[in-house]
């Protein structure tokens, strides 16, 4: 501890004993014990039970308006996304209302029911009628909820995905990138003891399946097209979230997680729809994976098919990549050093 804060110690100390006195005084020239609480002040503290229960509620109309474009983007870019809104809406409409009701209710009392001299509480143990009410209902409106959450979800998480795109979101400290499986649509396999630094996938280079694999920096989906996100992780836990499209899903070392869904509006119509010529969706990690967390964010483009075809026509697949990197500089021919594989 330092020296400053000793003397703060101190000094508040010193500052409470000085207030301690000064009460006691004050008591001995009223004559009142200063403990003591009067009428007045049960109507002051009444009062100020209104004045809490207003200002909050400003606060929190206030913060709702000003934050509330902070939650979910709307609207929701995927087919899916539109049953995951209605789920959110139904559970803020359910919360936001026993809040009001419940807190109006809270503090409106402690205002009503303030002590007043002629005014005797009564005195009740137990009332079994209101204690059923109040277990019953939150019970059946939590169970209503639940069920159909989990209703929502299973059918989300168990869609059928024959036939889907399949792109592989791989996370690392701190990055994003995106691999498409080509024309064969099956990624090639990788291992971790194939990382290095031309190779920070582990993509396996003998693997046939691997040859046409497509390494980008950015996501492009097409329009409408099921698509299959594989997730996989470099080091930590990291959550791949695309808030627009209402996807979030973890990405963990050592095993494949999955989403699927299908994006429904363009990146152009979108910028329309929101009239920003800047808009662009994103791809952001969702889990404090490290200090460069805020950093790992992927620009996601969706095209229509034209565009989608012209972009992907453009990218080197993983067999030309290499070849390329080999011609270029003859020092990568060399045993890769691999910086996972211990
Ligand atoms: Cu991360």
């Amino acid at each position: 501890m330092d020296l400053l804060t000793l003397i703060i110690i101190v000094l508040v100390i010193v500052v409470s004993a000085r207030i301690i006195r000064v009460l006691e005084l004050s008591q001995q020239l009223s004559g009142h014990p200063v403990e003591e609480i009067t009428e007045k002040d049960n109507k002051t503290q009444g009062g100020l039970m209104l004045v809490v229960l207003i200002l909050g509620m400003i606060f929190i109309a206030y913060t709702t308006y000003r934050y509330g474009k902070l939650t979910l983007p709307a609207p929701a870019s995927s087919e899916h996304g539109v049953s995951i809104d209605r789920l959110m809406n139904l559970n803020y409409v359910i919360i936001f209302t026993v809040f009001f009701v419940t807190t109006t209710l809270l503090f409106y009392f402690a205002y009503k029911y303030s002590h007043r001299k002629e005014r005797k509480a009564s005195y009740i143990s137990d009332n079994h009628r209101l204690e059923i009410i109040w277990t019953v209902i939150p019970s059946i409106v939590l169970l209503g909820i639940i069920g159909y959450g989990l209703t929502v979800w299973t059918r989300i998480t168990s869609a059928d995905t024959t036939g889907a795109k399949i792109v592989e979101v791989y996370g690392q400290q701190f990055k994003w990138t995106a691999r498409y499986a080509g024309a064969d649509n099956t990624l090639g396999f990788a291992n971790f003891k194939k990382i290095n630094v031309s190779n920070p996938l582990g993509v396996d280079s003998t693997d046939d399946k691997a040859k046409d694999d497509v390494l980008t920096n950015d996501l492009h989906l097409k329009l409408n097209e099921p698509t299959l996100l594989i997730f996989r992780s470099q080091d930590v836990i990291h959550s791949a979230y695309l808030p627009h499209f209402r996807v979030q899903m973890n990405c963990v070392p050592g095993m494949l997680t999955q989403f699927f869904f299908k994006p429904t509006i363009t990146t152009a119509d979108m910028r329309t729809k929101l009239n920003d010529s800047t808009f662009d969706y994103v791809l952001l990690c969702n889990k404090i994976c490290g200090v460069s967390h805020f950093t790992m964010k992927m620009k996601v483009i969706v095209d229509d098919e034209s565009a989608y075809d012209a972009w992907m026509s453009k990218q080197k697949t993983f067999a030309q990549t290499n070849s390329a990197k080999l011609k270029e500089s003859p020092a990568v021919k060399q045993e890769p050093t691999e910086i996972v594989s211990k």
